[in-house]
């Protein structure tokens, strides 16, 4: 009702706007209309998100890139695509895996010796300060290959790879803490936490699920892999997770599904997965006191050692009073807790109705050791009717929510009906519903999960495009549909294909609160972000070359770049030397990078202003090999280039 109401005064508000518009410009405007088949709201929506030449965005976005192992970097309310930042795959462009020091980044995430060339991306998080979004790191899960990659905001460029020493998968996080003290990361599908084989018959004794908290070091933005810790828990499949703020700081809370413990439909008879995975009625949210945990982890009695990696085992856990279990929808996938830390909220696949948990419901249950029993592994249970606020019926498939800047407003998605809803999770009521295209996952609202939800917009991260954009093939891009939420009712602005991998979750923050340089102090390392030992100012090129003990040479050189050239312009070296090449793009002028190939030799960086990168490979091929700038830097960028001349000695 509310909803017919809002779209007829906003179309009588959008025919005066025209009116006015048309006969100011003269009746152009009625024409393009015409032309292009636009209604007012059309136009209306359009100037909503229309940005001018050399406009900015109120908002900036990064949201995951899914299979691509990337994440994507976009504006809000242009919904223009600003960059892809290279984390778990190689990127030509960026240089990133192709330079030295960037492969070192890359091979940071290599598993048990293997390198590891895709990621797969879904939850992206900002680092914060009191549960604000600060603007300085970003961290990024991959779920495949059980890693967290932390990405510096100064650069947008990953500075750091782990990987999980425990986990065999990884989908709940990554998540910070209040003060960006700890990372959190659940474990997905359960496995041993050693890297041995273990009969499937033995799943319950010896395969687990767990969360790993990732010591984080805010002023470096760096993770402390030897001060972090995983709590060990049950192999209910662990999910998505959210850190505790205000006054529920210092907890963690983690979705699971697989109550049942259910390990496949192997044998004739049984029944797959999807069916002996949802044969109880609920799941459970673990409940845990991470602040704790952390104190415990410090007593080597209290932990075993796995992989190198502190592991404290759930009885120890649950003796210290920092592990609980609530019962919660079946098959669950969001947990998110509210901007006061105080409601938690709970939506299940398979169920309709939105849990909402309080949590100084649950904090007394937990002083007083009210529980209604124990799990197999002795974890106490939490009443799920003591623990609840309430629960509300919004529709079929609700995922997951992000909040909005009215206090008790949320928006959570609704999968099978394809549709955003507004509710309010203090009082119960749904106040909206607003259809997208088609089968949103994740929703994204403008620092929509912080402490200081801003309001104004939600993005629908949306799995199927199916008949919304034009036909590229049978591999569609995924949509991302901007909604206006800043009026009585949600308005559908605008429609965005995504063709990079599938964006699982996406973040937002106000573009004032992100501070990028524009170039390095020069000689810089952008990895390590020091000076980079292959510094070269103008006038110190040269040449070095050093026997080594198999008659071949190793040859640095010490190059810089500037427009529109590349010093020095004739290398010369023997067949099978090591070529060491090291670059410094001398310009101090904003967006003045240079590329650096040469060819055949699967070899390329990209400089920008003040960086330098060093490039490694063995001259194998007896030839003459061009080498060139691959930016189109200048009047005379054709002219930036050089021989490497490989002569057979
Ligand atoms: S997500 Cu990872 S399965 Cu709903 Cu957080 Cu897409
Ligand atoms: Cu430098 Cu083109």
């Amino acid at each position: 009702m509310t909803k017919h109401f809002g779209k007829l005064s906003s179309l009588i508000l959008g025919t005066t706007l025209a009116a006015t518009v048309a006969s100011a410009a003269g009746g152009e405007l009625q024409k393009v209309m015409k032309a292009r088949g636009l209604t007012e709201n059309d136009v209306i929506r359009a100037a909503k998100t229309y940005t001018p030449t050399g406009g900015r965005n109120e908002f900036i976005v990064f949201s995951s890139g899914g299979q691509s192992g990337q994440v994507i970097v976009y504006g809000v309310p242009t919904m223009r695509i600003l960059k892809y930042i290279a984390v778990f795959t190689p990127e030509p462009w960026q240089g990133y895996g192709y330079d030295v020091d960037s492969l070192k980044i890359l091979r940071q995430g290599n598993i048990r010796g293997r390198e590891i060339n895709w990621g797969d991306t879904h939850h992206p998080a900002i680092s914060e300060k009191d549960g604000k979004y600060d603007g300085k790191w970003l961290a990024i899960n991959d779920k495949a290959n059980p890693r967290i990659a932390i990405i510096d905001l100064h650069d947008f460029e990953t500075k750091q790879i782990v990987v999980n020493p425990v986990f065999k998968s990884a989908h709940g996080g990554a998540f910070f803490t209040q003060d960006s003290d700890y990372i959190i990361e659940a474990a997905q599908y359960a496995a041993p936490f050693d890297n041995n084989y273990h009969p499937i018959e033995e799943y319950k004794e010896t395969y687990r699920g767990g969360v790993t908290m990732w010591k984080f070091n805010h002023k470096e933005g760096r993770i402390k892999e030897d001060k972090s810790f995983t709590i060990e828990m049950p192999p209910y499949m662990q999910d998505l997770s959210d850190s505790g703020k205000g006054v529920s700081d210092g907890w963690g809370f983690t979705n699971s599904f697989n109550s049942e413990m259910y390990t496949g439909g192997i044998e004739v008879g049984m029944p797959p997965n999807e069916a002996g995975m949802s044969r109880n009625d609920t799941d459970f949210l673990h409940v845990y006191n991470w602040k704790k945990l952390a104190e415990v982890a410090k007593d080597k009695k209290n932990v075993k050692v796995v992989n190198g990696h502190r592991v404290i085992p759930m009885d120890v856990a649950v003796k210290h009073d920092a592990l609980f279990l609530i019962p919660e929808p079946k098959s669950p996938h969001g947990v998110d807790v509210s901007p006061s830390g105080e409601y938690i909220t709970v939506c299940g696949k398979l169920d309709t109705h939105a849990s909402v948990y309080k949590w100084s419901k649950i904090k007394k249950l937990i002083k007083n050791k009210e529980y209604a029993g124990k799990d197999p592994y002795g974890i106490p249970i939490l009443d799920m009717k003591k623990s609840l606020h309430g629960q509300v019926e919004l529709g079929l498939g609700p995922l997951h929510n992000q909040y909005s800047n009215i206090d008790g407003e949320i928006y959570t998605s609704l999968y099978v009906d394809s549709q955003v809803v507004k509710w309010n999770y203090k009082t119960l009521k749904v106040l909206d519903k607003e259809n997208v295209h088609y089968n949103i996952g994740h929703l994204c609202g403008m620092e929509g999960k912080s402490a200081d939800p801003q309001g104004k917009y939600i993005i629908a991260l949306n799995k199927l495009a199916i008949d919304r954009f034009d036909n590229v093939g049978p591999l569609h891009p995924q949509n991302h549909q901007l909604i206006d939420v800043s009026g009585k009712t949600m308005d559908l602005l605008v429609d965005m294909p995504l063709p990079l991998g599938e964006p699982h979750q996406a973040v937002a923050i106000r573009a004032e609160k992100l501070h990028p340089h524009v170039r390095y102090k020069m000689g810089t390392n952008a990895k390590t972000g020091k000076m980079h030992k292959g510094k070269t100012l103008a006038g110190q090129e040269k040449i070095v070359r050093t026997k080594k003990a198999d008659g071949t040479n190793k040859v640095e050189i010490y190059a810089t770049l500037v427009r529109s050239h590349i010093n020095p312009e004739r290398v010369t070296v023997n067949k099978g030397d090591e070529v060491i090449w090291y670059m410094t793009n001398l310009e101090r002028a904003q967006d003045e990078t240079h590329g650096f190939t040469v060819d055949y030799f699967d070899a390329h960086a990209s400089l920008e202003p003040g960086e330098t990168t060093e490039m490694r490979f063995i001259a194998d091929i007896e030839g003459v090999f061009p080498y060139y700038c691959t930016e189109f830097c200048s009047a005379l960028h054709l002219e930036m280039m050089g021989y490497l001349m490989v002569k057979d000695p």
